[in-house]
């Protein structure tokens, strides 16, 4: 990466500038308090940066770290613009009402929310210091993408100060019903900040549908286009004399990448040394998650123990290694959900294991890319059991790195991937007795059904790879704002235009 320099690039602005909570870059901050700067790799910068270059683009985010202040520098062809977030503004807006608040109810509440006033007023200050640095960096009439649960009110922020602007939003993690959106005490100036966007984009139609009904309901929006299951087309809110686009846009990996990453020599070998390394045992089962109370890494735990306790399944055959990266570790409920978890394993291993074949190998820790592609080829079985998911990511990159058609996926019917793999094994992960029944089917399937299920699960993960998913929301934001140019929305009218030259920069 080009070492940053001051740029005074934002005096003219870019054309298009993606807004999210964090940078594609973080700062870190060594014990002697000297800084470095380090690409923060995943799906969603891997996606939109291309593209973002292609188009000389701005990227807003915070840098990573509580307390810094720099003016924004250029990166190759990418402009970044940081916004500074003091270290209170990081516990109150990020860990507080973003984690705390959002994260816990948009999750079917599957942890109780906090609802302080505090928070919400750190969340309101710090989506406007991201809405000023969002209009400073777009040119005039530039497209500004704005993404996630933490930015919800940038949207009508922003077209206060720009109204020129054409503006889009993507929430990555899944809309809520509309009994527990109604319980945020904040819940109307939540919609009406989403609704300053010309698109609106979920995971699900589902979730999309719950943001229209609520939309009507607490700021008197018109309905216009339902939001339908299939196409593109998104569906239409009249609001005053604006019409806002509400679609679903599910999104995915670059699977193509992974595919080749995943064929590689070095990697099939570090596949075979890991199954070696963990003394070949018949079955190897993974999980792959953030350590979060949503991914449900404690049903599979307890699942697993109760094939053990009752003989049906062995530990000298079969052995779960799971991958749990850190996340959020001051949130106080991420850290009694990491006690429980670790004292499940060690009760397990203290159980079942043997010296030196533990049943689970359990690392706290995040692993590098080609190694995540080796424990992917290496596995037997695949366990992504969320309590609720927007999307999962996870299944996905699973299926791309299995060009041998091999390997068995067990997928909880509550993540929004489940929609379209649906030659998973699917589980209801609040099923305990489904769960075993589906690891132990995945277990035991054999390799016709296996290739089978993934050879239909790979033709639509490499179909619809996240340059489709960006592709298709941007198409659909140009149209939908060319469509409030002059022609009103009507029910049924067609949005989009054809994919430009630089649309196709993505691929
Ligand atoms: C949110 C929504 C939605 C994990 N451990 C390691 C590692 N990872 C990578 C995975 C995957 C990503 O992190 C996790 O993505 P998920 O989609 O599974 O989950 P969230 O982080 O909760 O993401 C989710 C997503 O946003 C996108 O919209 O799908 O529903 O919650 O890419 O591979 N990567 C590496 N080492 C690890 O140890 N290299």
């Amino acid at each position: 990466m080009e070492e940053p320099h001051e740029n005074g690039a934002t005096a003219t602005g870019a054309g298009l500038v993606v807004v999210a909570n964090r940078l594609p870059v973080s700062l870190e901050r060594d014990a002697d308090g000297a800084e470095r700067w380090r690409r923060s790799p995943g799906g969603l910068v891997s996606a939109l940066e291309p593209f973002l270059r292609a188009h000389r683009g701005a990227w807003v985010g915070w840098p990573g770290v509580g307390g810094t202040t720099r003016g924004s520098w250029q990166d190759g062809e990418l402009l970044l613009h940081p916004v500074g977030l003091t270290v209170e503004e990081v516990d109150d807006f990020y860990e507080g009402f973003s984690n705390a608040t959002l994260w816990p109810l948009y999750h079917d509440v599957v942890m109780p929310p906090e609802y302080h006033r505090h928070w919400w007023e750190a969340y309101v200050h710090v989506n406007r210091k991201f809405a000023a640095a969002a209009a400073e960096a777009g040119g005039p009439g530039a497209t500004v993408w704005i993404q996630d649960y933490q930015l919800q009110l940038v949207p009508a922020m922003l077209r206060d100060l720009r109204p020129d602007l054409r503006i889009g939003f993507f929430l990555h993690i899944p809309f809520p019903p509309v009994e527990l959106f109604m319980r945020l005490p904040w819940r109307t100036e939540i919609v009406q900040g989403l609704l300053g966007a010309d698109l609106i984009g979920f995971h699900r139609p589902g979730g999309a549908r719950n943001f229209q009904w609520l939309a009507r309901t607490l700021a008197e929006a018109e309905a216009g286009r339902p939001v339908s299951d299939v196409g593109d087309e998104p569906g239409r809110l009249t609001v005053g004399d604006r019409t806002v686009g509400v679609g679903a846009f599910p999104i995915s990996i670059d699977a193509a990448e992974l595919d080749s990453l995943a064929r590689r020599p070095d990697i099939e070998r570090r596949a075979r040394r890991i199954r070696a390394d963990l003394g070949n045992p018949r079955k190897i089962v993974l999980g792959v998650d953030r350590l979060d109370y949503t991914k449900g890494i404690d049903i599979r735990l307890r699942a697993l123990h109760e094939l053990l306790a009752e003989g049906r399944i062995s530990a000298r055959d079969t052995t779960m290694v799971q991958i749990a990266t850190p996340s959020r570790e001051r949130v106080e409920h991420y850290i009694r959900m990491r006690e429980d978890i670790e004292r499940a394993v060690g009760r397990m291993n203290g159980e079942f294991g043997r010296v030196g074949h533990p049943a689970v190998h359990y690392l706290h820790t995040s692993v590098g890319r080609e190694e995540l592609a080796a424990f992917y080829r290496a596995a037997d079985v695949m366990l992504v059991t969320p309590l609720r998911d927007g999307m999962n990511l996870v299944c996905k990159e699973y299926v791309a790195c299995r060009h041998d058609l091999g390997g068995a996926l067990v997928l909880s019917e509550f993540a929004g991937a489940a929609a379209e793999l649906t030659d998973a094994l699917q589980v209801n992960p609040y099923h305990l007795e489904e769960v075993k029944s589906q690891l132990a089917r995945a277990l035991e399937m054999g390799p016709a059904e296996a290739r089978h299920r993934m050879t239909a699960m790979r033709g639509h993960v490499l179909t619809h790879d996240v340059s489709h998913w960006a592709r298709s929301f941007l198409t659909a934001l140009r149209g939908g704002a060319a469509a409030q140019g002059g022609v009103p929305a009507q029910a049924g009218e067609t949005v989009g235009e054809p994919v430009g030259a630089a649309d196709r920069a993505l691929t």
